[in-house]
């Protein structure tokens, strides 16, 4: 029983799927939007967070880094970096409005937060204006006490009142109702690090040595022709990823300002970790360049989680994810295609120093992910829409079999 989200204009549990895609209510003019917050309890305040400003940023940050998602032992927690968060918050045309946080009123300490950016989505051909929520947070302390709702609510009132009636949002939780549901596959790249902190560990039947053997990668990549993307590239990244995209039946729709702040705005300024890599690189965007045309294109972000017990000294587990990619192989070609694609980006994730390369069974991942010696997670990631009704998205994924 869903207390709030049965309030919600969302598909209900049982309900069935739908005859034809939509909206579930309608918009309305923003003078019929409710123009006052929601009340909180009485000891807390609504602030619009300004993550242009450092401080601000940080307090984020440091919200989450203590209180956001954990995997299900409580084994390790996502650690967003304060320019990830930067970059994830400030797309082209975002609203700041849109990222709200909680405050006690009187020490001032950021207690909860949601964020919602805007996204032009076309689901089954249909282009909906929507935002992306993310980030939701309420601290440790004051779990279970209703103020996710409250926080959920004042963010779709902020969004309504610029005009937007429809959201995506994703969760490890299950609620009234994914349009789809992935799960994660990891693929190792640092071996021993994965094995003292937890995260793997070697089955009775085999050895350290004898998996670090059987996933080890080839020193180079192996793609003529592939190079870093750059500003040039945009106009032609643009034309792959649309053409490409038509294969799925939900998909973002990038303006070319929005090409170019998720791909190349991310790479950080702070010192180098090694050649591969600075501290603050949120994403890693690559082209293969075949006789002065792009023909290819992928990228990873990524995503460090803190390791909670701080098992043998490490703190941290660096993890990329498998972001957006594209290419013009043919049909026939294509799965060849995107396993040289994919092996390229683990090595050169490896280079970065990453410990594990993690990737959804979405997009066209399922060709790759077993080949690629990916191994299955635990989780899963529930898709949601918000007051937009379709039919199921199935993908073409052998994979979801096995959910
Ligand atoms: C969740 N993750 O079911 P019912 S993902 C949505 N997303 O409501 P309380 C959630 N709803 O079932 P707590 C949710 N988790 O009674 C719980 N709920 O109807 C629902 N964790 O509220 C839950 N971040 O305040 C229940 O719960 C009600 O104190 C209970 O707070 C929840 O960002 C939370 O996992 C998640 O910080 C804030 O546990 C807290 O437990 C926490 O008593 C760790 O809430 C971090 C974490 C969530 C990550 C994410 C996407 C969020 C999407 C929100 C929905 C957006 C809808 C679209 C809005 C825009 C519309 C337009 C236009
Ligand atoms: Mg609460």
């Amino acid at each position: 029983e869903h207390k709030f989200w049965s309030t919600q204009p969302v598909p209900q549990i049982g309900e069935g799927p739908p005859a034809e895609s939509g909206p579930i209510e309608p918009s309305v003019p923003r003078d019929q939007v409710r123009q006052e917050a929601y009340a909180l309890p009485k000891d807390f305040e609504w602030v619009t967070v300004d993550m242009s400003n450092e401080v601000q940023c940080k307090e984020v940050y440091e919200l989450l880094s203590a209180n956001y998602v954990e995997d299900d032992d409580a084994s390790f927690r996502f650690a967003y970096t304060a320019s990830f968060l930067r970059w994830a918050l400030m797309p082209p045309g975002y609203f700041a409005s849109w990222h709200v946080g909680v405050r006690v009123k009187s020490s001032q300490k950021l207690v909860g937060f949601i964020s919602g950016v805007p996204v032009k989505l076309s689901i089954r051909n249909q282009v909906v204006d929507a935002t992306e929520i993310n980030f939701l947070c309420v601290h440790k302390k004051l779990r279970s006490k209703r103020l996710a709702p409250v926080l959920i609510k004042e963010v779709t009132r902020r969004v309504h009142l610029e005009g937007v009636f429809q959201a995506i949002y994703t969760a490890g939780v299950v609620l009234p109702t994914p349009v789809s549901t992935c799960r994660y596959y990891h693929r190792t790249l640092n071996l021993p690090k994965l094995v003292d902190v937890g995260f793997t560990s070697v089955p009775r039947s085999s050895t350290l040595a004898r998996i670090v053997r059987q996933t080890k990668l080839p020193d180079k990549t192996t793609l003529p022709g592939l190079r870093e993307m750059e500003a040039k590239d945009i106009p032609e990244v643009e034309t792959l990823m649309n053409e490409y995209m038509k294969r799925f039946d939900m998909i973002p729709v990038f303006s070319r300002e929005e090409i170019e702040h998720t791909f190349l705005s991310g790479k950080g300024t702070e010192p180098m970790i090694n050649e591969a890599r600075r501290t603050d690189q949120v994403v890693w965007a690559y082209v293969v360049e075949t006789d002065g045309k792009i023909t290819d294109f992928f990228s990873f972000y990524t995503l460090p989680s803190s390791v909670i017990g701080n098992t043998k000294g490490h703190k941290m587990l660096e993890a990329a994810y498998l972001f957006y990619y594209a290419t013009d192989a043919p049909e026939a070609n294509m799965k060849k295609r995107l396993y040289e694609l994919i092996g390229d980006a683990l090595i050169i994730a490896k280079d970065a120093k990453f410990d594990v390369f993690n990737a959804l069974t979405l997009m066209d991942n399922w060709s790759f992910l077993e080949d690629h010696k990916f191994g299955k997670g635990d989780g899963l990631l529930n898709f949601y829409l918000y007051n937009w009704r379709t039919p199921p998205l199935e993908g073409h994924n052998p994979l979801d079999g096995g959910k």
